[in-house]
Formats: structure tokens, sequence, C-alpha cells
């Protein structure tokens, strides 16, 4: 680890003419949150009778063998519209690129999204890239296309990480027709981890990683709008905003705060022997993640829910009932650099995150307590309310087809999109 910790510092000073010296650690640890991840779907770790009790509380596996499914949107025929952000193979040419944004449409009613003719691809050959070496991580973090929306109207935006080169970084949001045809791109700044819809659908809001952003972008030309910059956390790490969900209620934004690297020094070094705390950098601290709420008005925010680990994205539903989405609960097994994940003869290791310690939980509108509708998920990173209350997580974040240690012993990343229902 402490090589990592070098390089990384060798990296960031390396950019420091061009952006802040904290931006490549940043970016390292946003594309992280970003992944979307693979699942064995299991049982909650709870059943409640007393609520919804008509229905029967089910995960389930509606979608299998995507590459880094990420943000789902959902249009009015109840399609799911899946953003992939691709294998990572971080191509040059074009036609290598493996991105993609395919509709999903349950065309004979089974209650799946994997029979034949039931996916149209509305985009392909989008940029895709792994941190792990172009960032000097040792993290397998998959990015490209990250979130997805789905207007009233039809139309389709996606967010699209190009990533940071020499000539500085490739961010953009992608505007297509309901027909999937290109509309515009509309380039920005920085990353848009998460986007939202404000409540009139006339703009979009974003959050930028590795500015610990929250924006407004408009739909109509003018200049993005800066709503709020997080301040650091408890242990003095950047904040990391990553997926982001509008309080159809009150209009107001919930961010989820992923959390970067930290120093092992003084709060930090809670979780590490103390022969670890000598201000190296550790990749994660458990429960220093949170989701904040935030007036897009004012900029003001305040604590909605702390203690988390790794945060990733963040929903509300019509009631005020919150969801959340912890992709994993520490980190593990750092990649060597150089490392090719796409070798058939690796090492089946954590290689970043520890896997299949992701989770969902529902924090009530009443007030009671903290449900964890699904544990033990393989680094989940979106989560998206349907209409009729069903939850759509993404999970499977990283190298798609890589060896991982599993719950019963060496698997493999795959990525899938479950469905919770009848909470
Ligand atoms: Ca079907
Ligand atoms: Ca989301």
């Amino acid at each position: 680890m402490g090589g990592i910790v070098a390089q990384n510092i060798a990296l960031a000073r390396h950019n420091e003419d061009q952006r802040p010296r904290t931006l490549v650690i940043l970016v390292a640890t946003c594309l992280v949150a970003i992944s979307c991840s693979s699942a064995t779907p299991q049982p909650g770790s709870e059943t409640d009778s007393s609520v919804g009790s008509e229905r029967e509380f089910k995960v389930e596996e509606v979608l299998s063998d995507l590459w880094n499914p990420r943000g789902v949107g959902i249009d009015k025929d109840g399609a799911l519209v899946v953003a992939e952000a691709g294998l990572g193979e971080d191509a040059e040419e074009h036609i290598l690129r493996t991105g993609r944004v395919t509709r999903f449409f349950d065309r004979n009613s089974d209650g799946d999204f994997s029979d034949d003719g039931e996916a149209e691809r509305r985009l392909d050959h989008l940029i895709s890239f792994n941190s792990v070496n172009k960032y000097e991580t040792g993290r397998d973090e998959v990015s490209g296309a990250s979130d997805v929306l789905v207007h009233t109207d039809g139309r389709i935006f996606f967010s699209l990480d190009g990533g940071i080169g020499d000539t500085g970084g490739n961010f953009t949001l992608i505007e297509l027709a309901e027909n999937g045809s290109l509309v515009r791109e509309i380039q920005q700044d920085s990353n848009m981890t998460g986007i939202g819809f404000a409540p009139d659908q006339l703009s979009i809001y974003a959050t930028q990683s590795t500015f610990n952003q929250l924006i407004e972008i408009s739909l109509f030309g003018h200049p993005s709008r800066e709503i709020a910059t997080f301040d650091r956390l408890t242990s003095g790490q950047q904040a990391v905003p990553a997926g982001l969900g509008v309080d159809p209620r009150t209009g107001d934004i919930l961010v989820a705060l992923f959390s970067g690297v930290a120093r092992a020094e003084g709060l930090a070094c809670r979780f590490v022997s103390a022969v670890m705390c000598d201000g190296r950098y550790l990749p994660l601290i458990p429960t220093d993640s949170k989701i904040v709420r935030v007036d897009p008005r004012t900029g003001e925010s305040s604590d909605e829910i702390t203690g988390l680990t790794a945060a990733v994205d963040v929903a509300v539903d019509s009631r005020g009932n919150v969801f959340t989405v912890e992709m994993a609960a520490d980190h593990a097994q750092l990649f060597h650099q150089g490392v090719d994940l796409f070798s058939s003869d690796i090492q089946a290791l954590h290689g970043g995150y520890l896997r299949y310690s992701g989770r969902v939980a529902m924090y009530p509108s009443d007030g009671g307590p903290e449900r964890v509708l699904a544990a033990g998920l393989d680094e989940p990173t979106n989560i998206t309310i349907g209409p009729d209350g069903a939850l759509y997580v993404s999970t499977g974040q990283g190298t798609p087809g890589r060896p991982i240690p599993g719950p019963n012993g060496r698997t493999a990343i795959v990525g899938k999109i479950i469905r919770i229902t009848g909470y």
C-alpha cells in the first residue's frame, strides 16, 4: 500500500500545473463510486410483515452479464434504460470501446428483461477505462457511461466520464431523442457521477465528484451553476459526492458523500493498527461516509444520514422514504501497478474494495429504524425507484469476468441488476 501512496503523490505532483493537487486522488476515489457491480440476489436481512403485507418481500435478479451497469432510467413503458460503463479496456480506437446504453423492455411480461428481443441498443462504442493503471490507484474501477435519466417527453440524458488525459478532462452530458438518436453533447468541467432532474425537468442536477461540488446544468444553453461545494469529512478526507436523489416532496437534493482517501493520522487511524498510523494514505475509512440534504435554492446542506461506509447512491420515494446504497464495507487487496486485469491466470483478489460487502438500506419517512433490504451485494453502485416503488440496484463493479473471492469461494465479477419489491 505504501507504493500506492507514493504513486498517488507522484501523480498528483505531475498534474499540479493543471488542476488542484488533490484532484487525481479524488478522481481515483470517485471512479470507484461511479462504478456498478454484480450481486447474487439474496433475501434481505429482515422481512417486514407490517408494511406492504399484500406483497412478498423479494430480492431478484432481472438482468445479468452486463458490463458495469451504472445508472438506470425508467421510461413511460416501464422499460429500463441502462448505462454500462463497459469493460474498462481504455481503447484508443472508437470501434473497440465497450461502453453502451441499452433499453430493456419486458415484452412478454414475465418479469425479467432478458428474453429474445427485449434488449434494444441505443448507443455503443462509448469510452471505457479502468483507473487501476490510468490513475495508479491499484483499484479495479471502471469508468465511462455513468448515470441515466429519462425525461417525461421520452428524451434520454446520460453522463459520460471520458477521464483525464494529457490535454485535460473529457466530461459530457449527452442527450438522445426517444428513438436513441444523438441530439447534443453538453461539455462539463468535471465528471457527473450522479444526475437528477430538477422537479420541473428544465434543468439537471449533477454531482461533480472530482470537484466536490453539486451543480445545476441548464438544458437551455445557459452556463452551469454551482449549488454547493462540500466540506471535508470527519477524517479530513475529501467528500467525493457520488450519487444523488431529488426529494419529490420538497425538491431538496440528497447527495451521497462517498468519501475520499485519508491520511493516516489522528481520527483517521481509528480502524488501523498503531504502526500504520504513519501518514500514509488510507483508501477508505468506514463510517465516515454520509448522506446530506441540500436546498437547491440556497445551497445550504444538512446531514441526513451519517455513519455510512462508501455511500455511493441515494434515492427518495414519493412518501419521503430514503434509500441508500453502500458500495463496500472496507478496502481490500489493492493491485500492484501494471497489473493486467484481463489476464486469464490472475489471482482471485478483492482488488480495491471488499467484494460482496455492499448493501441497500431504507430509512422510513416516519423516523423508524433503518431497515437493511439487501446485504452482501457485490459492489453495488446505483439505485433507481420505479413508478411502482420497485428498487433497481446495479451491482458487479469491476472488470467483468475477473476472478474474485465470493461468499462460497472463488467466483468472477458479473454485472447484474437486481430488483427489490414488497419491502
Ligand atoms: Ca421478459
Ligand atoms: Ca441513482
